[in-house]
């Protein structure tokens, strides 16, 4: 007992000391750059950590830089005092990539939300990093452009964080990931230089492109703190087709049927377990009939012509018993309704703690992969519920594992990571990624090499070390 009293009145004082010591080294740089710093608990357990499930947030102090200056101090000042720092937006993450687990000092963007300037001739927008991806998106259409890349998480997820992971989403099929879409950036690299990269241009052969860089660097090259995104055409009226299959096949045979006639926005698909879930939070379900799986399509309006031959393809498909039942939408409020079926699915199975998994194949091998992967995991944990989704007309497949209410977390979590094992072997054997838009982060690290060679993970760690030779930034995110 007196002991565990001792070794308590130790720890205590250690931590003491260290508060002392980190009030001081925080004090010179508020001083210095008037930077705003928040330390009470509350604060660093909301910033220390981002929607990754099962990890614990211990993050020492929170910044809020309010320019592109007061982060270059912030760099300045962490070089110095040796303090690692995580670059953080709207914490929307899912690999862990924006969790302060080891006293490192969270960088919030959240106070640089300004939308700077449109060019309607260039059709680009300039913003700071912390502008919430839903604003940028409504600034877009008032102004009569249309920033494509979108995602359930764009009430909250920030630009500066989806550059930082090559954002994807449900609209890749048709524009791209958010790459594409970054005309210009402005960084902050670990060793204080500020970046100004590619100002605009359409064209720039001056040697190697740095803006790429940083574009699924996870905050680990430098911080982003201004971007030019490039706009796109508003689109015409979005229809929405949901269509239930009992076939894996079928789920690439109706892609392929209408990709061969139409230009589609989004295929998504969900089972029917993941329609169990959303359907109990009060979404309805799309028709009647059960089935095993559901797409969801998505195409403009071109013209009245254009959607009757999809609605005739529709039919075809129907008729030739491909899909077993189906819907359409009727105006762009069933449109959204719909879509809920398959945005939900995240929110509707937070509760059950899912253990979750990010990967892709090459788009024609979807349901191989999906039907060898799921059959191993019936076999080896019959016991565990597994919501399938994504986005398979990119290849790309969410798979959440439900923790069943008779385990306990960390039990859960490390049978799950045996499945990990299991499951990027066979990524590796279908030649995919482990991660195909979440990233890498904490979650992923160690599978690295399942997806990219030694010799590719040398160079990265390479490239870290020019734009960060002090290993301040995200230091033990994406390889140690
Ligand atoms: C989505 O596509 C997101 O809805 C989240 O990428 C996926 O919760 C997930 O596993
Ligand atoms: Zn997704």
């Amino acid at each position: 007992m007196s002991l565990v009293f001792l070794a308590d009145i130790s720890y205590h004082a250690q931590m003491a000391n260290q508060d002392i010591e980190n009030s001081k080294k925080f004090e010179s740089l508020s001083k210095s750059a008037n930077v705003e710093i928040l330390t009470d608990a509350d604060s660093l357990k909301t910033y220390g950590k981002d929607w990754t499930k099962h990890y614990t947030p211990k993050a020492s102090a929170v910044f809020l830089p309010k320019t592109t200056e007061q982060v270059v101090e912030i760099v300045k000042w962490a070089r110095q005092t040796k303090t690692a720092l995580v670059p953080s937006g709207g914490r929307t993450g899912l690999s862990a990539a924006a969790y302060a687990t080891n006293n490192e000092v969270v960088v919030s963007l959240q106070k640089m939300n300004r939308i700077l300037e449109l060019d309607a001739f260039d059709q680009t927008v300039r913003c700071e990093s912390g502008v919430v991806t839903e604003h940028l998106q409504k600034y877009a259409l008032e102004n009569g452009f249309f920033y494509p890349v979108d995602f359930a998480a764009r009430g909250s997820s920030q630009i500066g964080g989806n550059v930082a992971t090559n954002a994807g989403g449900i609209k890749v099929i048709r524009y791209g990931l958010t790459r594409q879409w970054v005309a210009g950036l402005k960084v902050v690299t670990g060793r204080g230089d500020v970046l100004n990269l590619n100002k605009s241009l359409v064209k720039n052969a001056t040697g190697y492109d740095l803006r790429q860089l940083f574009i699924g660097s996870e905050g680990t090259l430098g911080i982003i703190t201004e971007v030019t995104l490039s706009l796109a055409k508003k689109p015409k009226e979005l229809v929405v087709f949901v269509m239930g299959t009992n076939e894996l096949d079928s789920i690439m045979q109706i892609y392929k049927r209408f990709k061969s006639e139409m230009t589609l926005i989004a295929y998504e698909m969900f089972t029917d377990i993941a329609l169990k879930y959303v359907s109990a939070q009060n979404v309805a379900r799309p028709f009647a009939t059960d089935c095993k799986y559901y797409v969801l399509l998505e195409l403009e309006h071109e013209s009245d012509a254009y959607l009757e031959r999809a609605t005739e393809i529709f039919s075809e498909l129907l008729e030739a018993g491909v899909v077993i039942d189906g819907t359409i939408s009727q105006s762009p409020k069933q449109a959204a309704e719909l879509w809920k079926l398959r945005e939900n699915i995240t929110e509707a199975t937070s509760h059950k703690q899912p253990y979750k998994n990010d990967v892709s194949v090459r788009v024609s091998r979807v349901p191989e992969f999906l039907s060898e992967m799921s059959a191993t995991l019936k076999r080896e944990h019959p016991s565990f519920e597994v919501v399938w989704f994504g986005h398979v007309g990119d290849g790309n497949l969410h798979i959440n594992i439900l923790k069943p209410d008779d385990i306990a977390g960390p039990q859960f979590v490390e049978k799950c990571k045996k499945v990990d094992e299991v499951m990027f072997k066979m990524i590796e054997k279908f030649e995919g990624s482990i991660s195909a838009e979440h990233g890498v982060g904490l979650v992923k690290k160690a599978f690295l090499h399942h997806t990219r060679d030694k010799a590719e993970i040398e160079i990265m760690r390479d490239i870290k070390r020019v734009f960060d030779p002090d290993r301040i930034l995200n230091p033990g995110k994406i390889f140690d």
